[in-house]
């Protein structure tokens, strides 16, 4: 009875590991009482004074959605398969895990107070009992079931996207993100972590609260539209690299000369951060990704911004629609993504 109910913990376990890989430790863990910041909406009022001024507002984080902010558990999931496999972890494997160790920690208690030698002095001699062998092979292969038919749904969903509404191409490189717009002209972003203000010379940009918390906030966030199916390709120009964001229930690896595809969709504006999440040398701790959610005019402006256009910009004039808009007006100049990575150069 007990080696079997052991084998069902630990497959339980195992298949409890992708959830457990979806939570986030809190890396940043000192900084996120700092981190509140003060209205969700407000914008970086300095960000103008900064020599790479974002395209469009960014939205300040609010505290205990996309960021961590030290609590045990799951981040709050904003993707519906998120919300989904966390609900399964707490509701579910949780709760499984936590009943048949309370059942197995009971029997182990009423085995030892029960038959010990005081008690029961002359042990029985039974070696066989067919009802209770069928049931401690029976009941564990229910639990098995009771899991992997949510589990298969849930990966199900997670690997067959709908048809992605935009495609963003995320490369990890030693130690920044780059995300390329393919459907949108090609363009790329460099995306750095901003340092704080006492590591950076008079005049550069650092870190407000308003970017985020320390070793999450970047410079240039991946801006993506609200309510839209998006596909991330994930690769590496040198080392593996993992692109994660807790919030979205999303973590593949960026694996240099392959392609990894994984999709979401988010309903909610604001912005989520996540990290590298796979060992890749010295700089790995400030590699952090942030990920702006903004509606689709506003991302439209984004686009126009950074010398990008609409997915299929030209055709697609919908029947009876007026004549395409064109994007609403950016006081930012459109301003090309400097060649080379500076920011990494000189941290590096
Ligand atoms: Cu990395």
């Amino acid at each position: 009875m007990m080696k079997l109910m052991g084998w069902a913990i630990a497959l339980a376990a195992a298949a409890l590991t992708p959830a457990a890989a979806g939570a986030q430790t809190p890396q940043a863990a000192e900084p996120q009482a700092t981190a509140a910041a003060p209205a969700p909406a407000a914008p970086p009022a300095d960000a103008a004074a900064a020599t790479a001024a974002p395209a469009i507002d960014y939205a300040a984080p609010t505290p205990g959605i996309g960021v961590p902010d030290g609590r045990m558990g799951l981040q709050d999931q904003v993707t519906e398969v998120g919300q989904q496999a966390a609900s399964f972890h707490d509701n579910w494997l949780l709760m499984l895990c936590v009943v048949i160790s309370l059942f197995v920690l009971a029997l182990l208690a009423w085995t030892i107070f029960r038959y010990r030698r005081g008690a029961n002095p002359t042990p029985a001699r039974t070696s066989h009992n067919t009802v209770i062998e069928v049931v401690w092979t029976l009941v564990p292969v229910l639990i098995l079931v009771a899991i992997a038919v949510p589990s298969i749904r849930l990966i199900r969903a997670q690997y067959s996207p709908p048809p992605a509404d935009l495609t963003v191409k995320v490369i990890g490189n030693q130690w920044y993100w780059t995300y390329q717009y393919p459907d949108n002209g090609g363009f790329e972003i460099v995306s750095n972590m901003l340092k704080e203000q006492k590591d950076v010379k008079a005049g550069d940009r650092f870190r407000t609260d308003a970017d985020g918390p320390p070793l999450l906030a970047a410079d240039e966030r991946m801006v993506i539209p609200a309510g839209k199916v998006v596909k991330f390709i994930v690769t590496s120009n040198d080392v593996i690299h993992a692109f994660a964001m807790p919030a979205f229930w999303t973590k593949i690896d960026a694996n240099p000369g392959r392609l990894n595809e994984t999709w979401v969709k988010v309903d909610r504006p604001g912005v989520y951060f996540g990290q590298c999440s796979e060992l890749c040398g010295a700089r790995h701790g400030y590699m952090p990704i942030a990920i702006e959610v903004v509606p689709e005019a506003t991302f439209n402006a984004w686009l126009a911004a950074k010398g990008g256009t609409p997915k299929g910009a030209a055709p697609a004039v919908e029947p009876g629609a007026p004549a395409a808009e064109p994007a609403p007006a950016v006081e930012v100049p459109a301003v090309e993504q400097p060649a080379t990575n500076q920011a990494a150069t000189a941290q590096n």
